[in-house]
């Protein structure tokens, strides 16, 4: 039976037919979700009395999307989902339509699986040492407690470790800001994004003295320090690297060669449909450089170039190879010469920096004067697996004369000894190519909702004024190396994120407390993850949902979703569209806000609440939205978006003052979906970098010498000074075989596999927004999340679709079903991020993990290396799918469903 006829034969077993049924007659499948609270209401009539409305409420996931998305309000009851119809569709004008996640919300929302009350693991004690009981961290029973009784133990358990340890013994779940990020310091804590709800609870934790954080790499890989030494992208007032033109811009291209994008499966529908299809209608030519045939090369009819994971280093080095010696400025311009002489520097010896060796520069490494070594085509070949005359084709294409984007995504930055990976993009595709500062020419990093699309946002949410407390505490360890640390008690500091020089300190870690992020699954090393958990005297949880954070934990306070908070409105990193959503019921169960959670412990700490929110839910809600600004026509000025009324505020009970805007609170509340509808003749294009491309000595860019930086002497001083792995001045291909193509391998030169012959990645999948929404098990049936293994391969180990599969390396084992295709390059394997870890006896991930089987590794500027691992697969006994099996549930709850 199907997770949606088991829901319907669920929910008539209980009766509870009347306002469910006809909704799921009339919606199928995704539209489905009748709440335990539905059912309650149903079972008591009141659902009959009152009107239902249409309200918008946010999808706040963590995946670069904003989506429309209404829900059929009754009486705080959600009969059903629509999404964006706010206006017709078109491409200018986009209706911004939820994903599947998204239609599946109220699974969430009201999901079994949502805690329901203030839980304790009933083997813990405060007081540490055998009170504690670590090792049942994770299998342990759970017993209901109330509110006082869990604030009351976090609020002493907390004061004693500090009083005993001190506060270097309290690790904080919530990265804090950095003196690296774009964003004022002030403003991180407020970035309008709604996955980075409760991350202000770190001032919680600050006023009481502080606690351990955490930094990594983790989204970005590379393309998170690197761009702005070598000068690639200029910094934008949104706070981020404005690298790419508008998307109607793009329009203009007459190439796209896309290394690692897929905006079908990792960014919203809304940016395949309304930024890349517009591009393929107008005769735009697609080259997919990835190691899947997404569906995005299936939608563009795109040519699909397989390449090996942390290979594209290589393949853009033999790209830049074919361009210098191929290129003649007369009867063959390839190379944009103007663009190198005025825009850049280290391309020749005459180029160089004052002091640098000039045997380093680019192009006698490329041509390999002096080290021997040609980075030609064929030698790429070896490496990438593309063929030297595709390479060929490509460096054509990314020649001068072309109108060509150069994209890449984050997936493969998201590797080990990538860190030259931002570097040689930038040489290949703005300085020897030329493609940036000019319509119709691009290159750059293309994601989620900002694929084929640059430039700063036209709406600005306000801010919810919250105040930013500094973390007494300096400790911070690196996110590749964290648990690690922890179990031994040591590790290197380098800052916040900041490449100081590496101090060896001592740690002595006794508690967690998870407020934000999902730190088991987005670390790597998580069997050392769970080691670490289970050394905690104290592990604490805010969680929505039963999971595996709070499952590891001793006590879980449960929080409410932003469908049970005061209206807010979000926005990403993308331009045109801002959603406002409305809140659609109380806290459901005993849930609270952050803020109510962040009070009462302050409180009993004798710490004024006020010092970390001073404002309620309600008083920053209305801080944010009367706060949003939206640009005028003029494509210069932004105004208020919304009009309060002194009737409004009253009404809100907020302190504030009447304002005029584009559109009444009530409208806006109506409507949700905010756009800036688009026209080729606007006045909010954007051509990323034109300042620059016009005069650069008066538009310096961040690097060092204002310029690109084809030899980057920072790149190179920084990461020797923080002692990760030193990384090249100048783009470099480094596979030390510790992980990587030639890890897979016993003997390289004889080409003999080893125990590990297969390289492993994680691509981002639609099932999840990272580990959020695993626990659907809609979501988990519509999309299996299986290990994508090739024909080839398969066939080899006797493997065929739905066999269920071992897949191991020298950090875990996980546990998955096969789906054979030829959509994946032989000798890789594909595992999709977003699983929720699940245990069994014999220490296998059931639940497929990605966090599993990453190892404790980082280099150069520390990034994490989630698609540069290795492993075996081997054909195992059949286990259930995991659609198929019930989520995990403490046992309280489950007594308080009888
Ligand atoms: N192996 C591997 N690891 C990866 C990646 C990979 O590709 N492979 N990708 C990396 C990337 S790109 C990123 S950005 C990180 C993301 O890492 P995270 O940002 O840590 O991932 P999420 O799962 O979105 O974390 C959010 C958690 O908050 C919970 N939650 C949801 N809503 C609320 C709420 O309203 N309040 C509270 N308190 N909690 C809520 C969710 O259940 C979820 O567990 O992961 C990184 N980790
Ligand atoms: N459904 C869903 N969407 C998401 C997220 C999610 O968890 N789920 N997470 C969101 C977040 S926070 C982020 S940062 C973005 C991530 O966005 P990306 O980093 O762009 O997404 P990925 O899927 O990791 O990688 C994109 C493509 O790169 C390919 N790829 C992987 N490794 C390599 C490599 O080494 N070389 C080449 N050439 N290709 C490679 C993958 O096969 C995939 O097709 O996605 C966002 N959107
Ligand atoms: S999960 Fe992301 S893409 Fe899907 S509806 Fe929600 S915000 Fe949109
Ligand atoms: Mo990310």
């Amino acid at each position: 039976m199907s997770n949606t006829e088991k829901r319907l034969s669920d929910l008539s077993r209980r009766g509870f037919i009347g306002a469910c049924a006809a909704t799921v007659a009339a919606l199928g499948a995704t539209s489905l979700g009748c709440s335990e609270n539905n059912v309650r209401m149903a079972e008591t009539g009141e659902l009959e009395e009152v009107e239902p409305e249409w309200k918008p409420v946010v999808c706040w996931a963590h995946c670069g999307g904003k989506c429309g998305l209404k829900a059929y309000v009754k009486d705080g009851t959600v009969l059903r989902l629509k999404t964006d119809d706010t206006h017709d569709d078109s491409f200018n004008h986009p209706q911004h339509r939820a994903c599947l996640r998204g239609r599946s919300r109220k699974f969430d929302v009201f999901s079994k699986d949502r805690v329901r009350f203030p839980m304790k693991r009933k083997h813990w004690q405060p007081g540490g040492g055998d009170n504690v009981n670590g090792d049942l961290r994770g299998i342990d029973e759970w017993e209901r407690i109330s509110w006082d009784e869990a604030l009351d133990m976090v609020a002493d358990e907390i004061t004693r470790i500090k009083e005993t340890y001190g506060n270097r013994a309290i690790l904080g779940s919530g990265q804090q800001p950095t003196n690296r990020t774009y964003v004022d310091y002030e403003m991180y804590i407020d970035f309008p994004d709604f996955f980075i709800k409760g991350l202000e609870f770190f001032n919680v934790l600050n006023l009481y003295g502080g606690q351990v954080s955490h930094y990594g790499t983790g989204s970005a890989g590379s393309f998170q320090n690197v761009p702005e030494l070598v000068g690639f992208g200029t910094a934008n007032a949104g706070g981020g690297i404005d690298m790419l033109n508008d998307r109607l811009d793009a329009r203009n291209c007459e190439y796209a060669v896309m290394v690692g994008v897929n905006p079908a499966w990792s960014s919203d529908g809304t940016t395949l449909w309304a930024n890349f299809v517009p591009m393929r209608d107008a005769g735009c030519k697609f080259y997919c450089i990835d190691p899947m045939h997404t569906d995005t090369a299936e939608v563009l009819g795109a040519e699909w170039v397989p390449i090996r994971p942390g290979t594209d280093i290589a393949f853009l080095m033999a790209c830049a190879y074919v361009m210098i010696t191929e290129d003649d400025p007369k009867s063959n311009p390839l190379i944009d010469w103007d663009v190198v002489n005025r825009c850049s520097i280290g391309f020749d010896a005459e180029s160089m920096p004052e002091g640098a060796d000039t045997e380093r520069n680019f192009k006698d490494h490329i041509l390999g004067i002096y080290d021997g070594c040609a980075k030609n085509p064929e030698w790429a070949e070896e490496i990438c697996g593309v063929p030297a005359g595709k390479i060929r084709e490509i460096a054509y294409v990314l020649g001068m004369e072309n109108k060509t984007a150069l994209l890449c995504g984050w997936g493969p930055g998201r590797c080990n000894d990538v860190d030259n990976l931002p570097q040689i993009l930038m040489a290949v595709g703005c300085v020897l190519g030329g493609h940036f500062g000019k319509s119709g020419h691009m290159t750059g990093s293309s994601l989620r909702d900002t694929s084929a699309s640059g430039g700063n946002a036209l709406i600005n949410p306000g801010w919810r004024k919250l105040p930013c407390v500094p973390d007494p505490v300096d400790d911070c360890i690196q996110d590749p190396l964290l648990w690690p640390a922890i179990l031994e008690g040591r590790y290197v500091y380098n800052g916040l994120g900041q490449f100081l020089e590496g101090e060896e300190r001592e740690i002595d870690v006794r508690c967690i407390y998870n407020y934000s992020l999902n730190m088991l699954s987005r670390t790597e090393d998580q069997i050392k993850g769970i080691e670490a958990y289970r050394k905690m005297d104290f592990v604490v949880t805010h969680a929505l949902t039963f999971n595996p954070n709070a499952q590891y934990s001793d006590i879980v306070l449960p929080v409410c979703s932003p469908w049970e908070l005061p209206p807010q409105l979000g926005m990403f990193t993308g331009r045109e569209a801002a959603f406002l959503g409305d809140k659609v019921c109380d806290p459901l169960w005993e849930s609270k806000s952050v803020t109510w959670i962040g009070r009462e412990l302050l409180a009993r700490w004798g710490i004024d609440p006020d010092l970390a929110y001073p404002y309620s839910d309600e008083q920053q809600s209305f801080y944010q939205i009367s706060g949003t600004q939206i640009i005028e026509d003029d494509g210069k000025t932004f105004s208020p978006l919304v009009t309060f009324t002194a009737e409004d505020i009253a009404a809100l009970g907020v302190e504030g003052e009447p304002q005029e805007g584009k559109i009444s609170y009530r409208d806006a509340l109506k409507q949700g979906v905010i756009t800036v509808p688009r026209s080729e003749s606007d006045n909010h294009g954007h051509i990323a970098y034109e300042a620059f491309r016009t005069a650069p000595e008066e538009n310096p860019l961040a690097s060092e010498s204002g310029k690109m930086e084809l030899y980057c002497r920072r790149l190179e001083e920084q990461t020797s000074r923080a002692g990760w792995g030193v990384v090249s001045p100048v783009p470099e291909y480094v596979d030390d075989q510790k992980f990587g193509y030639k890890a897979t391998f016993a003997n390289y030169e004889a080409r003999e596999k080893g125990p590990y012959p297969f390289q492993l990645f994680n691509p981002h999948y639609p099932r999840t927004a990272h580990a959020h929404f695993d626990n659907i098990l809609e979501l988990r049936e519509a999309f299996k999340r299986p290990l994508f293994i090739s024909l080839e391969d398969a066939e080899s180990l006797g493997i065929e679709t739905g066999d269920t599969v071992l897949v191991e390396n020298d950090y875990g084992r996980v546990v998955r079903q096969a789906c054979v295709t030829n959509r994946i390059m032989p000798g890789v394997v594909g595992l999709p991020h977003g699983g929720w870890f699940e245990m069994d006896e014999q220490g296998n991930d059931l639940g497929g993990s990605g966090a599993t089987l990453c190892g404790s590794v980082t280099g150069g500027t520390g990034v994490s290396g989630y698609n540069t691992q290795i492993c075996s697969v081997t054909k195992v006994d059949g286990s259930p799918e995991d659609w198929e099996r019930p989520v995990a549930m403490p046992e309280c709850q489950k007594d308080e469903e009888e």
